[in-house]
């Protein structure tokens, strides 16, 4: 019989559709506060089948075991500005009830050799459907900007090179992961020099109506 694809994949297509609205609503909630979102932006997929298709060939899984063995079939891409951020999302998700975290994979600590960069988290998550309540597996990858810029174009090239990219190109792909590990680098040193630079003019007891025409406050201010 025919494997029922559309069956198997409406869960998932529910998955990532109630993980964007949950995952973006922190986001505005952060805004609301008039705090940074330690979430910038929030994409999601379900695995195209021909996609599924050709992992399953490739890994050697089977139809039984394909909800438990693939575990990207639903995935949500989380992005940061800050490498800091990526732990506080971290934090975020370890302390929610509506989803279990399975496994994480950390390539931030550990870039993988292709120079790809970013936190990948499986989480087991529940999904109510007319027909019952069921689990799925679902990807949450969590990155920076720059990490996505490399990755969303390092993606499409090895598309069109399939995987095997010619020495010199793999070189230059390691040499452009490195500028955008720079990058974070150096916009974490700027933001953090900036916030020094506030704390510097913002001194805690400074009042907020200070100044102008107020000359009797004015001494308490600079003692
Ligand atoms: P906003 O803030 O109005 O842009 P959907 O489920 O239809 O909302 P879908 O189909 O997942 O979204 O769209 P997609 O293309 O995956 O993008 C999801 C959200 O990420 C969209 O925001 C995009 O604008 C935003 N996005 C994509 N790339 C970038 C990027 O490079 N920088 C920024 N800042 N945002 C990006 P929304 O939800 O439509 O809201
Ligand atoms: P998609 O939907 O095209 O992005 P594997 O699948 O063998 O890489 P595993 O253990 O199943 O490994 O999962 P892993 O490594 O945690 O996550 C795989 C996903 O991470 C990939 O999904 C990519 O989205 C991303 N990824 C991993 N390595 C690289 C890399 O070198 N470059 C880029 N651009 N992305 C990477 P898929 O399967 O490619 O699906």
């Amino acid at each position: 019989m025919e494997f029922n694809w559309e069956s198997f994949l409406d869960p998932y297509i529910q998955t990532v559709g109630e993980l964007k609205i949950k995952l973006r609503g922190i986001r505005k909630q952060y805004h609301k506060a008039n705090r940074h979102s330690p979430i910038e932006f929030v994409t999601g997929r379900v695995k195209p089948v021909e996609s599924i298709k050709e992992k399953m060939a490739l890994r050697h899984i089977s139809y039984e075991q394909l909800a438990q063995d693939m575990q990207d079939i639903a995935g949500v891409r989380i992005m940061v500005q800050f490498v800091d951020d990526i732990e506080e999302v971290l934090a975020i998700l370890r302390k929610r009830k509506d989803m279990q975290i399975l496994h994480e994979r950390d390539y931030i600590n550990n870039m993988k050799s292709s120079g790809y960069r970013s936190y990948h988290v499986v989480i087991s998550y529940p999904v109510d459907t007319i027909n019952g309540n069921e689990t799925v597996l679902a990807e949450i990858q969590i990155r920076t900007l720059s990490m996505n810029f490399w990755a969303t174009i390092e993606h499409s090239l090895n598309y069109k090179y399939k995987g095997k990219f010619p020495e010199e190109i793999k070189k230059r792909l390691e040499i452009t992961a490195k500028i955008a590990y720079q990058l974070d680098e150096e916009m974490r040193q700027i933001r953090d020099d900036i916030q020094e630079a506030q704390v510097l003019f913002n001194p805690p007891n400074r009042k907020v109506n200070d100044g102008v025409g107020n000359s009797d406050d004015t001494d308490e201010e600079y003692r």
